[in-house]
Formats: structure tokens, C-alpha cells, sequence
């Protein structure tokens, strides 16, 4: 990671292409064959998981057979029209709630959480045991190709002495704008394995700063105020737009994507990661519906 010294970006930076040995001839028939896999095995998701109840659907009509001609037409990369979708559930049988946060340590942060206090941000279940803050990202599968354009900044907040979102999800060279509207001091620490960590006060007059994460780093990275030591939140860095955060609900939606057969890692960071196959057919949605269970 290095600091922004230019002004604010205005152009959306696109996404670099995918590195992958892969030669572009073998493609088309190396998705036709993927094509032929997930006809073969309708349902074929499957579940490396352990405990946890998978569940990877081929939508109806996969079950007629297309014409080779149609199949040519299925493996074209350019075809961006398939989605992973699914909610993510706390699979245990008693509820688990999360705890109050106590931010008596800096009277701004109190007086700011006072009418509503903040529970920790990483155990939000709602009343069907659908988990927020869980990270859904395609981890590999996909083709060379050219991906979306990053939206040219996500923003990164520290409001209420809390870090929203709480799990970030920034795109190689994508502006990270962090802003602090709280009128207190926060420090982004931010420590990253394959990015370079960094460390900066935002004192309350310092409202908002620019970062840029030069690297792809897959597996979440924390971040972290060391002056109020309830706040913390995680981030990945990707070079394509293929992930979500779960909502407050659970659910999550991954569109936009070529039909294929992707390895997909979901993790949540008291719940851990795990990795399942998804096949998704062009125009198709298929179903990754998970019931997470704490380790041990
Ligand atoms: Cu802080």
C-alpha cells in the first residue's frame, strides 16, 4: 500500500487482467468441458465444510441438454450474466448475541452511542440467525478476462467510533477514501501481510484521507484503532469484482459473472473460512445457502 500523492481520483482505474497460464485457445474448450461437467452432475455444488450444510443448486433448466452450437455460445467469457446468490446463517442451535460495546474510555464516542449503543459489529445475526459482516469472494474459475471497472473509490467510515463497513472490500488501485466525521482522534492501523501495513492518526480535525492498495490479498487482513481498542473491521484487496459482504439478513448476491465452475470462500472471522465448488450456467443463478457452525 502507499500513499495517494496526487489529487483525487476521477477516472474509474480498471481492474488488471487476470494473470492466468492459461492460453486463450485452450479456453473454449476448456469451458465447454466445464459446461458438459455441470450438466452431468445437476445439483453439483459440494462441500469441503466439515459440519456446515451446503447447498450449491443448478437452476431448472439446466436439465435440457443445449445444442453443441449452444454450448459454444454458454463457454463465451463474454456472456456476464450468471449469479451466486445465498444467505449464510448462524448454524448453531442456541442464538449467540453480541455485547455492548463499552466506549466510556473517550466521552465522544459515548455521548455519539448514547441513545443507541453499538453492539460489536461481528456476531450480527437477525431473527432468522442470518449473519452480517460474512465475506463471499470467487477465490478461482474464472476466465481471462477483462473485468468490470472498479467504481473509482469505496469509502471507509469511522462513524460512531465504529468502522463501516465493518469487512472492506477494495480493488487493486481503487481510491480508499477514509473519512472521519466523529470529531475525535482515530488512527487507521491496517495490517496488511501482502500490502504494506501502515499507521495514521486522524486527528478530529483531519476529516478524511486517500489510500491506494497496490497488491492482491485474498485472505482478510485486520484493521484496527488503537486508540479505541473495541474498533477493529478486516479487509481483502482483489483484482475482480466477484465478492460480497452479507447483509444484515445473511444474504449476499455475486452477479455479473460468466458461467463456470468457481471455487468460493466464505469466511467470517470468529467462524472461519471455508471453500466450496460452484457451477453456475449462463443466465443462471446458483444457490450457496450455508449454516455456519463455530469451530470446535
Ligand atoms: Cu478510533
Amino acid at each position: 500500500m502507499h500513499v495517494r500523492e496526487d489529487a483525487f481520483l476521477t477516472t474509474a482505474p480498471t481492474g488488471p487482467r487476470r494473470r492466468r497460464s492459461l492460453p486463450a485457445a485452450a479456453l473454449l474448450p476448456a469451458m465447454a468441458a466445464l459446461l458438459a461437467l455441470t450438466l452431468a452432475a445437476c445439483g453439483g455444488g459440494s462441500d469441503d465444510g466439515g459440519s456446515a450444510e451446503a447447498e450449491a443448486q443448478q437452476p431448472a433448466e439446466t436439465a435440457t441438454t443445449p445444442s453443441a452450437e449452444q454450448s459454444q455460445t454458454a463457454a463465451a467469457p463474454g456472456a456476464l450474466n450468471a449469479t451466486i446468490s445465498g444467505t449464510i446463517t448462524f448454524g448453531a442451535e442456541a442464538r449467540r448475541e453480541p455485547g455492548v460495546l463499552n466506549m466510556e474510555a473517550d466521552p465522544v464516542c459515548a455521548e455519539k452511542n448514547e441513545e443507541n449503543p453499538m453492539t460489536e459489529q461481528a456476531f450480527l445475526l437477525d431473527e432468522s440467525k442470518g449473519i452480517a459482516n460474512v465475506l463471499i469472494q470467487v477465490t478461482s474459475g474464472l476466465p481471462d478476462m477483462e473485468f468490470a471497472a472498479a467504481e473509482s473509490e469505496v469509502v471507509f467510515t469511522q462513524s460512531g467510533c465504529i468502522y463501516d463497513p465493518h469487512v472492506l472490500i477494495a480493488r487493486v488501485g481503487q481510491t480508499v477514501k477514509i473519512l472521519n466525521p466523529d470529531g475525535t482522534l482515530h488512527n487507521v492501523h491496517v495490517f496488511g501481510k501482502v500490502n504494506e501495513e501502515f499507521n495514521q492518526a486522524m486527528p478530529a480535525f483531519q476529516t478524511e484521507i486517500e489510500r491506494v492498495f497496490d497488491q492482491v490479498e485474498t485472505e482478510p487482513f485486520a484493521i484496527k484503532c488503537d486508540v479505541h481498542p473495541w474498533m477493529n473491521a478486516y479487509g481483502v484487496v482483489l483484482d475482480h469484482p466477484y465478492a460480497a459482504v452479507t447483509a444484515a439478513d445473511g444474504s449476499f448476491s455475486i452477479p455479473n459473472l460468466p458461467a463456470g465452475t468457481y471455487q468460493v470462500e466464505v469466511w467470517h472471522e470468529l467462524l472461519g473460512g471455508q471453500t466450496h465448488e460452484v457451477t453456475v450456467t449462463e443466465g443462471g443463478t446458483a444457490t450457496l445457502d450455508l449454516a455456519l457452525l463455530p469451530p470446535g
